[in-house]
């Protein structure tokens, strides 16, 4: 084809992401618009959203106060660099952000992205133990079926397989406590499964192995999200904050899925009352209106890093567009909106309805364990024998064809859904997802 012959309609020249492209163009599915709790196909079909776009969209879509900050934005400073210079908004969004966040938790690095905040999370982590004094503490333990986005350091401490096998050693001297999931003992808990804090003390090993003074810090979602919904077992993240604090080990909070009210709290940090040294957030910052993510860090990190910094900056790391001024304008919109609305507080009300909803799916078929926190919710399918995966890309199809957005990873079901949901939106995501169930093999 000609270079300048215009090609509207081809789904050729995008190559998606995380999406099996030759399946997804055979047979495409499209949004163009959204508004509230669904998205709307090109022939006008409303689809509930059940899964707030990816974990993102926490007030729902299209919210106008979001709409016409972005609008505002745009007009008035379409772009200023943080580098060196500096605009109102990325100072007011960082002090606003930190009104939330657990106490001293309150110095922040703006990133694009929940990868980006992993990655930086990991080397703020060791700048923090060079500028210290402990430059030999330099190892970063992640977790098996971890997911801290696709970036290097992201893969490198993350643990599923997929997302790490194809891409060489990675970023070196990394080692990974066990995952917590355990169906055997743990199947249908209602919230924090009661087995299994004893996997926390897996790191006791690893300091063994590897002796305390090599390593600087452990990064955990303290819910695993992308790998399929698995929650901590009761009182496993108060023994790594213990363990992480006897070995002067950091501990990074992962709250990329479980910021901005998730479990009804602002963060799981609050929620499970365990405070990490670093938080990484993205998506629901801005209700995803705006690509966004930062890192939380502790005070002392920070008053660290400067006071011992041996050039005039004192990291050197960054963004071209760190706290883009679109970006912090819908940030802005977005907290304001979750304060209004009380969309936190709305989440813990609403939280038990969604609990029992997703467990009365217990006798629906293929069904063989169902995990729920806040307003999050993953029901496992035993696999087909022979053809792993295929049943929850069935269910997920069908879903869609019946009006409700899910996402699916492996054999798990998992839901997120906007904190605006209403008891009747999650009667349809349950009916739904019953009905697709059914009509499985
Ligand atoms: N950390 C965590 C805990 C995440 O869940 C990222 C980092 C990376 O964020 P970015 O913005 O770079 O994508 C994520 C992303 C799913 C799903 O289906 C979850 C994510 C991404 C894509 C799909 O659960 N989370």
């Amino acid at each position: 084809m000609p270079a300048d012959t215009p090609r509207p309609n081809s789904l050729d020249a995008f190559w998606m992401p995380f999406t099996p492209n030759k399946a997804f163009k055979a047979d495409p599915r499209l949004v163009v618009r959204a508004e509230g709790m669904h998205y709307y196909t090109p022939d006008g079909r409303a689809i509930l959203d059940g899964t707030a776009g990816l974990w993102c969209v926490a007030a729902g879509h299209g919210r106008p106060r979001i709409v016409e900050a972005i609008q505002r934005a745009a007009a008035e400073l379409d772009y200023a660099t943080n580098f060196n210079l500096g605009h109102p908004a990325a100072f007011e969004f960082a002090n606003r952000l930190g009104e939330i966040l657990p106490q001293n938790l309150d110095r922040i690095f703006f990133t694009n992205s929940g990868s980006e905040s992993a990655d930086t999370a990991l080397k703020i982590a060791l700048a923090y133990q060079k500028a210290r004094g402990k430059p030999g503490k330099y190892r970063l333990i992640g977790r098996e079926r971890g997911y801290h986005g696709t970036n290097f350091g992201g893969i490198s401490v993350g643990g599923i397989v997929r997302n790490r096998m194809t891409y060489g050693p990675m970023v070196a001297g990394v080692d990974h406590l066990p995952h917590t999931l355990d169906i055997a003992r743990n199947a249908f808990s209602r919230g924090e499964p009661p087995h299994g804090a004893e996997f926390a003390d897996t790191l006791e090993r690893i300091v063994q192995l590897h002796d305390a003074s090599t390593i600087a810090a452990v990064i955990v979602e303290p819910v695993a999200g992308s790998t399929g919904v698995i929650m901590p077992p009761k009182g496993y993240l108060k023994r790594l904050r213990e363990l992480c604090t006897k070995h002067d080990i950091l501990l990074i909070f992962d709250e990329v899925i479980t910021g901005f009210g998730r479990l009804g709290s602002a963060f799981a940090a609050d929620y499970f009352d365990v405070k990490p040294d670093l938080l990484t957030m993205a998506k629901a910052i801005t209700n995803a209106a705006v690509p966004m993510g930062a890192v939380a860090a502790s005070r002392e990190i920070y008053d660290t890093i400067l006071a011992n910094a041996d050039t005039p900056i004192e990291l050197f790391h960054g963004y071209t567009t760190s706290g883009h001024p679109l970006a912090c304008a819908a940030g802005l919109a977005t907290l304001d909106t979750f304060k209004e609305e009380r969309l936190f507080e709305r989440a813990t009300e609403i939280a038990p309805y969604w609990e029992d909803a997703m467990h009365a799916l217990r006798d629906a078929p293929h069904v063989i364990d169902i995990r729920n926190l806040g307003l999050i919710g993953g029901i496992e399918l035993e696999p087909r024998p022979g053809t792993p995966t295929a049943r929850a890309l069935e269910a997920f199809r069908k879903c869609f064809d019946a009006g409700v957005l899910i996402r699916v990873t492996g054999d798990i079901l998992a839901f997120s859904p906007p904190l605006i949901i209403e008891k009747s939106q999650i009667d349809q995501i349950a009916d739904t997802v019953r009905g697709a169930l059914k009509g499985i093999a």
